[in-house]
């Protein structure tokens, strides 16, 4: 027997944090049919403090296609009570969430600082997302609204409802830990799917923590269930599995580009919310210390690692040089740290694999474009030299259509594109296979509106920067970022729900549509 794997639970000792009182990290089990359970592989994988790896948070499950397979069975188990439970009483559960979210957030981002990186106002912004998403979607308990509309004939009744789909798999990055799996399982539970929920394995210690409240605000055993591992052995199981219809990813191009193909073969319903390539325009009427901030927060917030986050600036010529002196001042005075320290701007980047793609990209930036600051890894700095980090960095006149302005890093990397004028800007700010989130810096009011209509983005902004989405609108990208869905708002129903139209006949005869109404 694997040494326990219940949260909060090794041996028969009960301990509420990452690790036991003899300071030993725990080990966690699969969520299943309500239960903690040790995964058939038999096989563990530990999650790291990216901030300073010797801190190992806890051990995981690297399951296998046995243990999606006994996921999928509990929650194909858990459907049919689940989905004839009114739906104003799903939200009620909902709301419980929501409320308990609330309550131990302060808990819930130090754990997601620790683990994911994040500073910790922004940990405590990313559960704050999760707590919007579960009150929006707990009100849709008592809407999921359908049409009641009129028929073509005399007595007879039409209307439309949602119906939910089945068992939807639930594949979520590490960026977010807490509010894209929140995006994702509130949505599909409220319309009375149940879940199976693979989290990224690079912060599953946020995922358990999630489980563990999702029961206790009383989901049903089954309702969610957690399996942890790798994307090669538990995501490509619950792709192929037969018996999950629906399924939402959010992660890399290359990823989305993979599950499309298995989940069309198999006909799914499929949300993919994949890269961006973001960029802000600055006019030469904007306020540039406005316009800096916007961008500083945009680009190097979360260490450049949100799919929102700025990597490009499309910059009027006449206020490039006045722009730049701003932001390399601003950039250049960010403090690198671990995400705990209230000294902190920018914590480390996700893990090795990350830090070494940034590295990569600097050094093609320094063929192809000029480097302004940053570029280096931190030295001389003992307190840094155990975690991923990467200072902001920043590349002055980048080729929109070289590498550093067409391909997505991940990091804290940005890219000045200068243009002469609005038309030139547009171009260059289209001109790239994503399309999630955009931004115009003017005080030009006919100029604001014509980016609103011009930029193809699923997101624009004006006179703010590329991130900060609130979770009551929709969410998601043009172009190569996805594949038409959207999440948070109401339109996150549309991914976990099936029309369904009723018509009801009650002349009493026969009536026959579009012949006995006609001449
Ligand atoms: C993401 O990076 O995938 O708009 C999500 C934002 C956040 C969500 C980012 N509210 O930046």
């Amino acid at each position: 027997m694997t040494q326990t794997v219940q949260p909060g639970a090794r041996d028969d000792q009960t301990v509420r944090s990452g690790s036991d009182s003899a300071g030993e990290p725990l080990t966690y089990g699969n969520f299943i049919g309500g239960e903690w359970q040790a995964s058939v592989t038999g096989r563990s994988f530990a999650s790291h403090n990216p901030a300073d790896t010797r801190d190992v948070i806890a051990h995981f499950q690297s399951s296998g296609p046995a243990d999606v397979a006994a996921a999928v069975r509990a929650a194909g188990d858990a459907y049919p009570l689940w989905r004839a439970t009114p739906a104003p009483k799903r939200g009620e559960v909902l709301y419980r969430f929501a409320a308990l979210l609330a309550e131990r957030k302060e808990g819930l981002a130090r754990a997601m600082t620790r683990e994911m990186g994040k500073v910790l106002p922004e940990a405590r912004g990313d559960v704050q997302e999760g707590i919007d998403i579960a009150y929006l979607m707990a009100g849709e308990g008592r809407r999921l609204f359908g049409d009641t509309t009129s028929s073509e004939l005399p007595n007879k009744w039409a209307m439309s409802v949602r119906e939910p789909i089945g068992v939807a798999g639930i594949i979520t990055p590490w960026n977010f830990p807490i509010a894209i799996p929140c995006w994702k399982m509130m949505p599909a539970l409220v319309a009375g799917n149940t879940v199976v929920f693979k989290p990224a394995s690079d912060t599953p210690h946020c995922a358990a923590l999630l489980v563990e409240l999702l029961h206790e605000a009383g989901f049903p055993a089954g309702t969610v269930n957690l399996v942890t591992g790798s994307g090669e052995e538990v995501g490509s199981a619950i792709l192929e599995s037969p018996d999950v219809p629906v399924i939402s990813f959010t992660g890399s191009g290359e990823n989305g580009r993979q599950i499309a193909e298995i989940a069309a073969r198999r006909l799914k319903r499929l949300s993919l919310e994949l890269g961006g390539k973001n960029g802000i325009v600055v006019m030469e009427d904007a306020d540039l210390g406005l316009t800096a901030e916007g961008i500083i927060w945009s680009a190097f917030g979360t260490t450049g690692q949100r799919c929102t986050a700025c990597s490009r600036v499309i910059v009027h010529e006449k206020v490039a040089d006045a722009l730049l002196e701003r932001l390399e001042s601003a950039a250049g005075a960010l403090r690198l740290g671990p995400g705990l320290d209230p000294e902190t701007d920018v914590g480390p980047l996700i893990n090795a694999g990350a830090l070494d793609k940034v590295e990569r990209y600097v050094e093609i930036g320094r063929d192809e474009a000029h480097l302004v600051v940053g570029g280096r890894r931190p030295d001389g700095w003992p307190e840094l030299d155990h975690g991923h980090f990467f200072p902001p960095t920043i590349f002055d006149r980048v080729e929109p259509m070289g590498r550093l302005g067409q391909e997505e890093i991940f990091g804290p990397m940005l890219s000045i594109i200068r243009v002469p004028g609005y038309e030139e800007a547009v171009t260059a700010l289209n001109q790239t296979r994503y399309g999630l989130s955009s931004s115009i810096y003017t005080r030009d009011t006919n100029l604001a509106f014509r980016a609103m209509r011009d930029f193809e983005t699923g997101i624009v902004y004006v006179n703010a920067g590329t991130i900060g989405a609130e979770t009551h609108l929709p969410f998601g990208g043009t172009k190569g970022t996805g594949n038409g869905h959207r999440e948070a708002g109401h339109a996150a129903l549309d991914t976990f729900t099936e029309w369904k139209a009723i018509y009801v006949d009650y002349s009493g005869g026969l009536q026959r549509a579009q012949i006995d109404n006609r001449d």
